[in-house]
């Protein structure tokens, strides 16, 4: 439903300006401003290098998220499979050790329309005005949450408002480079120490919350064709390139092509993968176990915790 990404911040990074190297991109849908007097530059550039790494990504998401539905419905793969889903009050917490260690990094908190209802959320914006803390909340509103469209379960849909006492910025969340000015502002916003930020990124959903949700027993298959038609952010992406003439169609389909290539591969490699040991499941669950056993096992099948990769912490050189 969510997930946390936190990054170092780049030195001298807290004026925010507009990139200014390749071709000029005009964001399609204007940004809106909630409690700021100055958002975002709506004219944007682009390189031909990161319009075709933004490219490539997005087609690799999309690839995957596709391979991994079909992996779970033919039962090749088990347990349960959300496509892509954290908790706020823990992005808040990041944030926290962040200013704590004073590290210098701030905390991406993601969130979706559905958690922006929950008490925890809101007791997470307060938090994180009260202690200034280095977050920006991003509400990706796709519309749903699991079955309930946005305004039967929202008091208020405009997300980017509800922080109530945090400034808050509308993006198209189906323009990646609309996305990446936003982010880029929202940053600077903490770098400049203007506290907190709350972004909506509006997106669509194609597939049901879950896999246990088919997905369209509370829309219609032509509402979500019609999206795919209208707004899909990477056939809108595609165009925009080609128009603009970053590059040209066949450059866009062959990075399509080897994209899927390479990704059939590593489903034919995973496939011929044996099962992971059952030692697997309590590996790296704790950065330092304090339990030598993991609890709750019959005594006839203890597990022990396990590690083995480095834990985040290193990786953000917290102390
Ligand atoms: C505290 C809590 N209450 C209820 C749920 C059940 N639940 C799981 S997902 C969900 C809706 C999430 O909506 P949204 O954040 O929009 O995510 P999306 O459906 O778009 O993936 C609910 C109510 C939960 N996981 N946790
Ligand atoms: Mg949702």
């Amino acid at each position: 439903m969510y997930s946390q990404l936190s990054f170092r911040g780049l030195a001298g990074a807290s004026v925010y300006k507009t990139l200014r190297a390749g071709v000029a991109y005009q964001v399609d849908k204007p940004f809106k401003l909630y409690k700021l007097s100055v958002g975002p530059d709506s004219k944007v550039d682009i390189t031909k290098e990161d319009a075709l790494r933004y490219y490539k990504q997005m087609v690799v998401i999309r690839r995957m998220e596709n391979l991994l539905a079909n992996l779970y419905k033919n039962q090749e793969m088990r347990g349960f499979c959300h496509l892509y889903a954290g908790q706020v009050p823990i992005g808040v917490g990041v944030a926290l050790s962040m200013k704590y260690a004073n590290t210098g990094g701030i905390c991406m908190t993601l969130y979706g329309d559905g958690a922006a209802n929950q008490g925890q959320t809101h007791e997470s914006f307060n938090l994180a005005k009260v202690l200034n803390l280095p977050v920006v909340f991003v509400c990706e509103n796709n519309k749903f949450a699991m079955g309930t469209a946005d305004f039967r379960g929202s008091g208020s849909v405009d997300y980017y408002t509800r922080g109530s006492f945090l400034p808050g910025l509308w993006v198209d969340g189906m323009d990646v480079l609309a996305v990446r000015e936003a982010t880029r502002f929202a940053k600077a916003h903490i770098f400049a120490n203007k506290g907190p930020i709350v972004m909506e990124l509006e997106t669509y959903r194609y597939y049901g919350h879950s896999m246990s949700d088919p997905g369209t027993s509370y829309r219609t298959r032509d509402d979500i064709q019609a999206v795919r038609n209208e707004r899909d952010p990477i056939t809108k992406f595609k165009d925009r390139l080609v128009t603009l003439k970053i590059a040209t169609e066949e450059e866009l389909n062959k990075i399509q092509k080897d994209v899927k290539k390479n990704l059939d591969d590593d489903v034919k490699k995973a496939r011929g993968d044996p099962h992971p040991k059952l030692d697997e499941l309590a590996t790296d669950v704790y950065q330092k176990p304090y339990q030598k056993q993991v609890r709750g096992m019959s005594p006839f099948t203890p597990l022990d915790h396990k590690s083995i990769g480095k834990a985040i912490v290193q990786h953000l050189k917290i102390k």
